[in-house]
């Protein structure tokens, strides 16, 4: 298995305040450079912003306002020394979004929707990434009837290709979620990710980004997402965190509902070299409810913690004790010798 070393990244929206849909903020916002601070006090890389995260207000902004400052944050990055790993449209915040963005049935807000992407490139080139990546957060249904999937699919794709065409260098990773804040998505799974990728105009340019909450959400295990979309070298981001089962989406600390699962995505993203052609793992995790403030970083500082502990798990592994249960299919055995690989001596 490949020894490479990993690179960490995290968002600005990943230092969170507390809200729920039942109840308001418990921690009082800090500010960005606070939250850059204390991405470098924890030996991070890199830092993934939504276009909004980089430009506040970034709709109601004139183009050389965000230009400027999109300079201003390309500064303070590059004298922490952290890069930009990606830029997202946060469309969902909106209130032409209301109904969607891109799949929307109103002409007017669609078209926002495309225009609000191609700033989100505009500032991903201005801070040095070529990577965007789409959560199609409200492009789907809360009741069926009030849309035409079909063609949904067909926004979509020309949405992608109004980005692939504006900048002939950037990529899309398309990040899917089976539920919330819809009913249902029209982009559940990674394979849907793909799929539509194949429709655009430049299929090579279109990926993914595997999100282990979402993954679970939609009934599916990580590891087998992450080798799906790394069978077609389309793995460009990964977002891990952890979902106890079907609930809303938890943004868990990676691997605190189900070590064996994080165990398999590490082990996929091992044998499947992630990182090495410059890939960052990213925790897209949320600090607990009742987190006190002085407690604030924990869940990103251990997320990564047992992400390493389990990278040592997956290179010490009896492969040859496992391929041989294997070969004898003993599945018993094999399920107690990984048991007993995570419990330790
Ligand atoms: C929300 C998403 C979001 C994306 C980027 O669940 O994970 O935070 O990662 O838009
Ligand atoms: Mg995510």
């Amino acid at each position: 298995m490949a020894k490479h070393t990993y690179k960490f990244c995290f968002g600005p929206w990943n230092i969170s305040e507390g809200q729920d849909p039942y109840g308001p903020p418990v921690r009082t916002p800090q500010t960005f450079d606070w939250k850059l601070a204390a991405l470098k006090k924890l030996g991070y890389d890199a830092m993934m912003f939504h276009d909004d995260d980089a430009v506040p207000d970034v709709s109601s902004k004139s183009d050389a306002q965000v230009r400027k400052e999109t300079r201003e944050l390309r500064k303070k990055l590059h004298d922490a020394g952290v890069a930009a790993e990606l830029v997202a449209p946060r469309l969902w915040f909106d209130p032409r979004t209301i109904d969607g963005a891109y799949t929307s049935n109103d002409p007017q807000c669609r078209r926002y929707a495309i225009e609000r992407s191609l700033r989100t490139i505009d500032i991903a080139n201005q801070l040095g990434t070529k990577l965007i990546v789409l959560w199609l957060a409200r492009e789907g249904s809360y009741i069926r009837e009030s849309k035409n999937a079909r063609q949904c699919v067909d926004y979509l794709v020309e949405a992608i290709n109004r980005m692939l065409a504006y900048d002939k260098k950037i990529r899309i990773s398309i990040e899917p979620k089976p539920n919330e804040p819809m009913d249902h998505a029209y982009i559940p799974t990674i394979g849907h990710a793909l799929a539509l990728a194949q429709l655009t105009s430049d299929p090579e340019r279109v990926g993914c980004l595997i999100e282990t909450a979402h993954a679970i959400l939609a009934g599916l295990d990580p590891a087998d997402e992450i080798d799906f979309a790394m069978s077609f070298g389309k793995l460009w981001s990964i977002h891990l965190n952890d979902q106890n089962g079907l609930k809303f989406d938890q943004d868990k600390p990676f691997g605190s509902a189900n070590l064996r699962v994080a165990f398999n995505q590490v082990r996929a993203l091992e044998r499947n070299g992630y990182g090495t052609r410059g890939e960052y793992v990213a925790f897209d995790v949320h600090p607990f409810r009742p987190t006190k403030p002085e407690h604030w970083l924990a869940h990103l500082e251990n997320s990564r913690r047992t992400f390493l502990k389990l990278v040592q798990k997956a290179r010490t592994f009896d492969e040859k004790q496992a391929r041989a249960l294997i070969r004898d299919r003993n599945y018993a055995d094999l399920d107690q010798l990984v048991i007993e690989h995570l419990l330790g001596k």
